[in-house]
């Protein structure tokens, strides 16, 4: 049992006492791990936006309310796959081999799960797994296909033989309900490490059935950054493919083919890429979706709106979809709730919820996630642990992705290997955590380019007030294909996997620049003050941390 915990527990004598093998599993706490795709923590009512406010969270906010709410997590690399091999691992992207969305995982790391498995934990994963290996360490897996179908989607288990069939019903309630057979047919001497990773709310956002028409009639408010010029910023932030304007694809993302223009490369594919979704739809279902999509499409046909006006209509209609799949997400929140509080298991499991990273509900006008921004970087993170979590705690420390597998570690009494960079959390659990000692800076690397969204690779630091970001990399080749690429270099893999890339024209320019950001000033990043005078002092501070971290790291590429 860690230092920590243990201090922790030896107040309530609950593990000082234990003699026996049993006892100890009795008291050492479940752990139920939730994560979404691509939930952004500003559509979290616990965290108060006014967009949340719209369109209420009760059941993840009870977490918040009965546990702990961080207002400072972040990724160390928000993609999907880099997350979620940072979370297995607590290693960084480089360490870990996952540094892109497509193959990478060294699977001679070890995951945490193996050693909860090994020290007498029954482990379960359902849902989005999207690392290109067999989940290790798990005693029951139940995963997506890739990154998992909305409709009747198709999953491997065990019992499948590693084969994926396709399920009747919505990925989110399939979920859930795989998550609860888990907990149904779990040893139950044992105690038990829960993930539960939802599809929802990622790209393209298809709501459940009964959730179609939920805020229909609900205007969202704008954010602040919505027409960002990008004034102030470099090459990076002016040639994303990430606006609401024009990246967000008529047919795929807003579901309105008849406003798809069909005779682009890039038009073609989104139609493609809606019709097939559609074509997983049963014809319930599927008359369920016309009846919400058709109406609404033809009064947009004949509004005719463009420019500005058909920008906010985009968001307007991309903020609904997105929340309807996260009333879903909350129903299953509740759902899991109910059943630990059912069978007495509520206050002896470590309830974690989070995204594998932020995602922009409109500001900068964006959509998706990747550049080092806040919204981006950021994630929600929300503990109840009554064990040693005060109801209603809000955590303002750095902590990082990286924290979690030691954390969960920590709680279950595991060792955690020295190779492994987060620390865990249980530090900042207790009444101190604003003057215990820890981290005050972050390090951050993304890679992904060229690829979806152009965003151009980057590292950085953060501090609790400034953010100092260092962009770089070749610029890809205008309309590149893959056979113009070196074989077995990382362009040619990201390439190949994801073919859709090639159609977007990249932009060609080689770049090597920095942006800084002061936070508390400056907290929505409009202002980049890299080479402004009076800011020389901590240019040099935050540029010596960064080259701390490069070396302590050994990161070789930047
Ligand atoms: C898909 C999406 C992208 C998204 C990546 C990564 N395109 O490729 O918009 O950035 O996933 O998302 S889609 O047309 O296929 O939906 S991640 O959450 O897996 O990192
Ligand atoms: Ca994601």
């Amino acid at each position: 049992i860690s230092p920590y915990i243990n201090l922790l527990l030896a107040s309530t004598a609950v593990l000082s006492s234990c003699t026996t093998k049993q006892t100890v599993e009795k008291t050492r706490p479940n752990i139920l791990y939730i994560m979404c795709d691509d939930h952004s923590y500003q559509t979290i009512s616990a965290y108060g936006s006014e967009v949340s406010k719209l369109a209420p969270t009760p059941n993840i906010d009870r977490l918040a309310s009965e546990g702990m709410l961080f207002d400072r997590a972040f990724v160390e690399n928000s993609l999907s796959a880099p997350s979620r091999a940072c979370l297995m691992t607590a290693l960084y992207s480089h360490q870990n081999g996952q540094e892109q969305l497509c193959e990478g995982i060294d699977t001679t790391k070890t995951f945490f799960t193996e050693l909860l498995h090994d020290d007498g934990y029954e482990t379960g994963i359902v849902g989005k797994w999207h690392l290109m290996c067999e989940p290790k360490g798990f005693d029951y897996y139940h995963i997506l296909d890739d990154q998992g179908k909305y409709y009747n989607p198709t999953f491997k288990s065990k019992e499948t033989h590693g084969k994926y069939v396709q399920e009747k019903g919505y990925a989110t309630s399939l979920i859930t309900q795989h998550a609860i057979e888990f907990l149904d047919h779990r040893d139950k001497s044992k105690p038990f490490c829960l993930m539960v990773h939802h599809k929802a709310p990622h790209r393209n956002w298809m709501p459940e059935q009964k959730y179609l028409d939920l805020y229909e009639d609900v205007e969202f408010p704008v954010p602040a950054t919505f027409w960002d010029d990008y004034e102030t910023r470099g090459v990076a932030a002016h040639t994303q493919k990430l606006n609401i304007a024009n990246a967000m694809e008529m047919a795929q993302d807003l579901k309105v083919p008849e406003l798809c223009d069909t005779t682009t490369a890039e038009g073609h594919f989104s139609y493609v890429c809606l019709m097939g979704e559609l074509g997983r739809l049963t014809p319930e279902e599927r008359a369920a979706w016309d009846k919400h999509y058709g109406p609404r499409n033809k009064k947009l046909l004949e509004a005719k709106l463009t420019g500005k006006e058909l920008t906010v209509w985009k968001y307007q209609n991309y903020m609904k979809d997105y929340l309807r799949c996260i009333k879903s997400v909350d129903d299953s929140v509740g759902e899991l709730l109910a059943y630990l509080e059912k069978e007495g298991l509520l206050d002896n499991t470590i309830i974690v919820y989070t995204s594998d990273q932020g995602f922009w509900m409109g500001e900068h006008g964006w959509f998706d996630k990747r550049f080092m921004y806040e919204e981006s970087f950021r994630t929600p993170l929300l503990i109840r642990y009554p064990q040693a979590i005060k109801a209603g705690s809000r955590c303002s420390r750095l902590v990082q992705n990286l924290d979690f597998a030691p954390t969960l570690l920590d709680v279950a009494g595991v060792k955690v290997p020295e190779q492994m960079e987060g620390r865990s959390l249980v530090p900042l659990f207790g009444e101190n955590r604003d003057t215990v000692e820890w981290r005050k800076s972050l390090y951050y690397h993304y890679y992904d380019y060229p690829t979806f969204h152009l965003v151009r690779r980057h590292d950085g630091v953060r501090t609790d007030r400034y953010k100092l970001i260092h962009f770089y990399g070749k610029g890809g080749v205008e309309g590149a294909t893959p056979n113009m690429l070196k074989p077995g270099t990382r362009e040619n893999r990201t390439f190949n996997m994801l073919s859709k890339a090639n159609y977007f024209p990249t932009s060609s320019e080689d770049i090597n620049y920095n942006e800084l950001y002061d936070l508390e000033k400056d907290p929505n990043e409009l202002n980049n003050l890299y080479g402004q005078p009076g800011y020389e002092e901590i240019t040099k501070e935050l540029q010596g941390l960064l080259d701390d971290y490069r070396t302590k790291l050994n990161v070789t590429e930047y």
